[in-house]
């Protein structure tokens, strides 16, 4: 079917913004009032506008999800703000296939990709533009937004992989990433 034919690709990224062109694009955008259990200062939170984006994803799946072998591609861009002195920031997750690794890397902007382990052991690698992380299996993850315009992070995962968002939903992480004397810092997460 495809012999000989020459075509353009069915998705295109703006290399100003990253932004993903195409029919096949999925466009997610996760609101303030959607994603407030993972903040720290609930109430807090509750003052602010509740229809805040704090951040979105663009993904492509030209395959089916759960397909063995196939990759997933996305941009998010996560949006500047706090809730008190936290950042804002993505819901994060373990991959549900937990051995599932990922590629992140910085496009825009600046801010933190926070890693746990399985021992819930936390650190965090500095997010900027050019940047290159490569995420483990049985790593959970999360980006943070520390500065003050949006920030735009590639990632690639296997279709395969899956998120499983229930374990941070329970237990969070177990260090936060709050500003200190004007500085991103991971403090302690006492478990709830
Ligand atoms: C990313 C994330 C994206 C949004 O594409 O899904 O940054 O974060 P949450 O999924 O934690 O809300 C990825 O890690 N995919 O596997
Ligand atoms: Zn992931």
């Amino acid at each position: 079917m495809k012999h000989l034919h020459i075509s353009r690709s069915i998705v295109e990224l703006g290399l100003g913004d990253y932004s993903m062109k195409g029919d096949p694009i999925i466009n997610q955008f996760r609101l303030l009032k959607e994603i407030a259990g993972i903040f720290h200062n609930r109430k807090l939170l509750s003052e602010m506008s509740q229809e805040t984006i704090a951040y979105s994803v663009q993904s492509w799946l030209p395959v089916a999800e759960g397909t063995p072998g196939g990759l997933f591609f996305g941009v998010s861009t996560i949006h500047p703000g706090k809730v008190g002195d936290e950042y804002f920031m993505t819901k994060g997750h373990f991959h549900a296939q937990s051995d599932r690794a990922e590629f992140y890397w910085g496009i825009q902007g600046n801010g933190m990709l926070i890693l746990m382990d399985r021992d819930r052991n936390t650190w965090a690698e500095e997010v900027s533009p050019g940047s290159l992380h490569y995420i483990g299996g049985e790593i959970a993850h999360r980006l943070a937004n520390t500065g003050d315009e949006n920030l735009i992070v590639g990632a690639c995962w296997p279709s395969d992989a899956g998120h499983d968002y229930e374990e941070i939903a329970a237990n969070g992480f177990s260090a936060r990433l709050v500003e200190v004397d004007g500085k991103p810092a991971l403090v302690e997460n006492k478990l709830k």
